[in-house]
């Protein structure tokens, strides 16, 4: 039996999430495409964009990527993890629904937004505020409509995770959370706890705002909610990615996993530090006193623990799975990993791309080297190695393994499946990196004709190389992605279209048993209340007085008194 014969609706359910999700992913690859090249001064003249429809564009791409596909992605590959691992139905399967249909209705009204940027005479106001919505830029309500019911909409998918926890518990008053089940349950604590600020900045200040209803506001004050969240936005896109990297990837390598204890550790710091960390976006911003700006950047530093832990139980687990396949040596043993096997290269690759985005990220974290990559297209560079890769990669991979699984056919078209992980490899290799560069070198971010790359100063660095160069490398970077990205649609369409044949699946979805399992560590690793408690006053600490200074005068009056 599949998982879609023994949960029709979850697997219809989940299948619907991702349609939305891959719909979103092809038009903001496409869109990523078209930034690449006109950016780079690539072939510009036959682009159907001009320069100010390039911030369309990018907003476009931001929202349907980083924003639409992931929390698609993410709300369905929870629905399955948490029924596949406490084994029983939705209990409340049409408040499901409801939460996937005020997050469809949201993502419709800001996509039209967006695009009205295209095509002025669309039923709402253009949107072209990037997928940061800072104040001043201001879109039409719709678009701030659109994203509060997306918000809203997961919040209510997250309840049904909740009502499915509670009723196993009555059942199991005594067992461990399973492991799946308790990293969806951490990961929607922290989103919970990290939606509150963008939800107050949408809901109070910018729908009222762009309505007429209050005419001044505070972009410091706004800029702040955001990035309350915007930080802690960044694991719930990256936890979904780890929660496949530490119970599907060992079983794809052939093993166990190597620690259950150490995996609940790593989701439990995660809940505590995700939030109190947001500042880190704001270095530059005047108004915020240096000392809570530090106060970040020392639970940025401490935040990289969990990530550290995740490389080592990780790369311990796959080494252990290539050694039962008869892999030797010190290094040796990578060569006895299944590289052929789509989902496996997809997952293990996009490892290999977040080691080096969190080198990056190390980087952005450390306050005085910030102020020389902050705006640069070092930043971008930094998180489509992230967001673009660990998150992008590991979801299309996982889609490999799961999408069988939720419609009982066969992948379809393996040959392209197999090599497409490598093409987005190689794509983002040459991207990324030339992106990284360019930043060293000042090329600025958000800017669609850079006055770089043109004979003369500047076009060429002793150390860095030649901006033209590099310009090239994103171009070519930029297209091998779209064609990756094509190759996985392809996949994904041909294996939809194909028919079920009678009974022919069999994919085992079964995970084996850590090495080392949940009883090897103490039981208040699940006491999710206490760690969502503390999270609380960790919030307080890190945001109550910097908040305070912001809105003693006035919560609309714009500027503050900086402590
Ligand atoms: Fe970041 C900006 C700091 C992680 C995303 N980040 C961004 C932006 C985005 C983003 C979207 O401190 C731009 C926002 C905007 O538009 O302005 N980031 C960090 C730090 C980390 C980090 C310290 N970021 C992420 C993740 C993201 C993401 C995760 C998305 C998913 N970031 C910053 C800062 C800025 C920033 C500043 C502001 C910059 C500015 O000035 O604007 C850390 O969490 C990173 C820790 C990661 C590691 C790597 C561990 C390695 C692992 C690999 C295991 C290997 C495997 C493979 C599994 C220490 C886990 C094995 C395979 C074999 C074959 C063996
Ligand atoms: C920005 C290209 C895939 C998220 C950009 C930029 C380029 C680009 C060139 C920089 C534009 C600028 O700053 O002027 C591409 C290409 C892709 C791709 C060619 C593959 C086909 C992705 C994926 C994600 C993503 C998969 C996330 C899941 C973002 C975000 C921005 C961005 C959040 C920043 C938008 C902003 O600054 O407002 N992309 N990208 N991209 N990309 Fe991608
Ligand atoms: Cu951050």
């Amino acid at each position: 039996m599949t998982f879609v014969d023994d949960y029709p609706e979850v697997a219809r359910l989940t299948r619907w999430h991702f349609a939305v999700a891959f719909v979103a992913l092809a038009l903001g690859g496409f869109f990523g495409l078209l930034q690449a090249l006109y950016r780079t001064n690539t072939l510009r003249s036959l682009l159907p964009i001009n320069a100010s429809q390039y911030y369309t564009v990018l907003t476009g791409h931001g929202v349907l990527l980083a924003l639409v596909f992931t929390t698609f992605f993410i709300c369905g590959f929870f629905l399955w993890a948490v029924t596949r691992s406490l084994d029983r139905p939705m209990s409340n399967p049409k408040l499901a629904w409801l939460g996937f249909g005020s997050m469809f209705v949201g993502t419709a009204l800001a996509a039209i937004s967006i695009l009205n940027g295209f095509a002025p005479g669309l039923p709402f106001d253009s949107a072209d505020v990037l997928y940061t919505f800072y104040v001043p830029l201001k879109a039409s309500p719709a678009f701030y409509v659109g994203a509060a019911l997306l918000i809203v909409g997961s919040w209510i998918v997250g309840v049904e995770y909740f009502m499915m926890y509670r009723d196993w518990r009555r059942e199991n008053p005594d067992s461990r959370i399973p492991l799946q089940t308790f990293m969806v349950l951490t990961t929607f604590i922290m989103w919970y706890l990290s939606t509150l600020g963008v939800a107050i900045e949408v809901v109070v200040f910018l729908i009222p705002w762009s309505l007429g209803w209050i005419s001044e506001i505070d972009p410091l004050l706004t800029r702040t909610l955001f990035w309350y969240f915007g930080h802690p936005v960044v694991y719930f896109w990256l936890l979904p990615g780890y929660l496949a990297w530490y119970t599907v990837l060992p079983k794809l390598a052939g093993g166990r996993l190597f620690s259950d204890p150490l995996a609940r550790v790593v989701f439990v710091l995660f809940v505590l530090l995700s939030t109190p960390v947001g500042f880190h976006h704001q270095y530059v911003d005047p108004g915020i006193a240096e000392g809570f700006k530090f106060i970040a950047m020392t639970n940025t530093m401490m935040l990289l623990l969990p990530s550290l832990l995740t490389a080592f139980t990780v790369v311990a687990s796959l080494e252990h799975g290539a050694r039962q396949r008869g892999g030797k040596g010190y290094l040796g043993w990578l060569r006895a990993l299944p590289w052929d096997k789509p989902a496996f290269s997809g997952m293990a690759l996009a490892g290999l791309m977040f080691a080096a985005g969190g080198f990056s990220g190390m980087i952005n974290a450390g306050m005085n080297i910030n102020y020389l990559i902050h705006n640069t297209l070092w930043v971008p560079g930094h998180f489509h190695l992230t967001v673009g890769t660990a998150f992008a990669l590991t979801a299309m991979a996982s889609a490999y393994w799961l999408y069988p699984q939720l419609t009982g056919k066969r992948l379809q078209h393996r040959r392209i499946a197999m090599a497409q992980p490598y093409v987005w490899f190689l794509g983002m290799t040459l991207m990324s990196n030339a992106m990284h560069r360019g930043g060293l070198a000042g090329l600025p971010r958000r800017t669609a004709k850079p006055l770089f790359g043109d004979a003369g100063a500047g076009a060429f660095d002793p150390v860095l190389g030649s901006i033209a160069e590099m310009q090239l490398q994103i171009a070519i970077g930029g297209t091998l992605l779209f064609l990756g990205l094509a190759m996985f649609l392809v996949v994904m369409l041909g294996t939809w279209l194909s028919r079920r044949g009678a009974g022919q699946l069999r994919v085992n979805g079964s995970i084996p048993a850590p090495l080392s399992g949940a009883d090897d560590g103490p039981r208040v690793l699940d006491n999710l209340r206490l760690w969502a408690a503390i999270a609380v006053v960790l919030v307080v600490i890190a945001y109550g007085l910097p908040l305070w200074g912001m809105i003693e005068n006035g919560i609309l009056t714009p500027g503050s008194v900086p402590f």
